[in-house]
């Protein structure tokens, strides 16, 4: 016998798929302006006049000041309200209000010295993920500290005897702060700059979150089936748009650490694996590839010259990590006439719209139609583009490659206008046009329907 409540749980599934509200306000604020990029701070220049400046789309970077001979940089661990997109907002953890919180870029030889203040209820530490320093400084509470007491603030100081991309996380409670949004990159640039430097710099971390629809905290011991599935702890369509100039060399800084892997996959370009957790690799080393799988606790570097123009997909392969929220329990509707059922279960779950019996794809037409659904979440695919619904969310965003653009100009440029006699076209519209024999047997030429 299949309880009303597990009966709910997993139709939430469906009724998810429907919604509105938040579909609407989503798609009609314009992602990816440079406020949303920047959250706000100028648009980004040089570090040490030659290196260019990290870009965390969605993010920001932490400004430092010079103390005691040492680049002082402030954490605070703290709670907020944080935005996964219109219509969907979560109680989250991460540092200065942000999650992941803001990047903190250096560069080889520096001193550093960061702050961590902790705002939480809970004692918290930092642990600077693929750093080599000195014991005492790595973060593991228990092992090499006491844990941070709420209230409380420390100072972590080395060197930086390295480059490359790197992460900074809790090593206390990490199962829940982590779940809850605690990361953000550590990103150290080589002194004598890169033999091959890039015009611009982008770094993007992978993370996944429980938050089931109507409620407001994502639920930490969830292991596999998560709701939401972000890039910077956005998800698409709010995923700020990856611009660059035409012919500019580029380099993608992706971490995860979430609780899958990720194949990160790129449109239109072939890019090289450049650089992991240890450092940028020897250039004999790189591989050629479009799609890069970023394993959990790991980071990857992606570099390539962006000389293809137009709106590229950016995103992880795996199919349920570009969509929203969904039921993992529901039985396949595929195939299934649900007319008969679809006023019982409306009964018991108001909004409830039976649906997927052609596949998922009519999803997007009901939040076009404005069916309601439940609170506090997120259809599982939206996203309005120039010739319809883009059937995506989660970890989705575009890579828009344009001349003319400033060299500093991270602003959306809107859609690309495509060359006349560049896009693919209709030439039919009889089903039986020109259809070769099938290799099942059937004959489809005509008339079986
Ligand atoms: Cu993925």
């Amino acid at each position: 016998m299949v309880g009303r409540r597990s009966l709910l749980s997993g139709l939430s599934a469906l009724t998810t798929l429907q919604f509105a509200r938040s579909a609407r306000a989503a798609q009609s604020k314009e992602p990816g302006s440079i406020e949303a990029m920047h959250d706000g701070a100028a648009a980004p220049s040089r570090v040490d006049g030659h290196h260019a400046a990290i870009v965390t789309p969605n993010g920001r970077t932490l400004p430092w000041d010079w103390v005691d001979g040492a680049k002082q940089f402030h954490l605070v661990a703290e709670e907020f309200e944080h935005e996964f997109a219109p219509g969907c907002v979560a109680k989250c953890w991460g540092y200065n209000g942000t999650t992941p919180g803001p990047t903190i870029e250096a560069v080889e030889g520096d001193r550093v010295r960061i702050l961590v203040t902790n705002h939480l209820k809970e004692p918290t530490t930092v642990h600077w993920h693929g750093l080599i320093l000195p014991n005492g400084m790595d973060g593991v509470g228990g092992l090499n500290q006491p844990n941070i007491k709420p209230g409380e603030t420390y100072a972590y100081e080395f060197t930086l005897k390295q480059a490359g991309t790197h992460m900074y996380h809790p090593h206390a409670d990490e199962m829940v702060q982590m779940a809850f949004g605690m990361m953000g990159f550590f990103i150290i640039h080589p002194k004598d700059g890169d033999a091959e430097p890039v015009d611009r710099d982008f770094a993007i971390m992978l993370h996944n979150w429980a938050l089931h629809p109507g409620t407001y905290r994502p639920d930490p011991a969830v292991m596999l089936n998560f709701d939401l599935w972000s890039f910077n702890s956005k998800v698409y369509p709010a995923t700020a748009p990856l611009v660059v100039r035409l012919n500019e060399r580029v380099r993608f800084r992706i971490g995860n650490l979430s609780m899958w892997n990720h194949p990160i996959h790129i449109h239109g370009h072939k890019f090289w694996v450049t650089g992991s957790d240890g450092d940028r690799w020897q250039k004999s080393a790189w591989r050629s590839e479009v799609t890069e799988i970023v394993g959990v606790g790991q980071m990857r570097d992606f570099e390539f010259v962006a000389d293809n123009p137009g709106d590229w997909a950016f995103h992880c392969h795996m199919a349920h990590h570009t969509m929203n929220t969904m039921g993992h329990s529901v039985p396949n509707p595929t195939g299934v006439d649900q007319s008969g059922v679809e006023t019982t279960i409306r009964s018991m779950l108001p909004g409830y719209v039976a649906m997927g019996k052609n596949g998922m794809s009519e999803h997007s037409e009901h939040i076009a139609m404005g069916l309601p659904g439940p609170e506090n979440t997120l259809p599982m695919m939206t996203g309005a583009g120039p010739f319809g619904s883009v059937e995506m969310g989660g970890m989705f965003t575009v890579l828009k490659v344009r001349a003319g653009l400033d060299a500093d100009d991270y602003a959306d440029p809107g859609w690309y206008r495509h060359p006349q006699g560049t896009v693919a076209r209709r030439v039919a519209f009889d089903p039986a046009y020109a259809v070769p024999e099938s290799t099942n047997g059937q004959h489809h030429r005509g008339d079986e329907r």
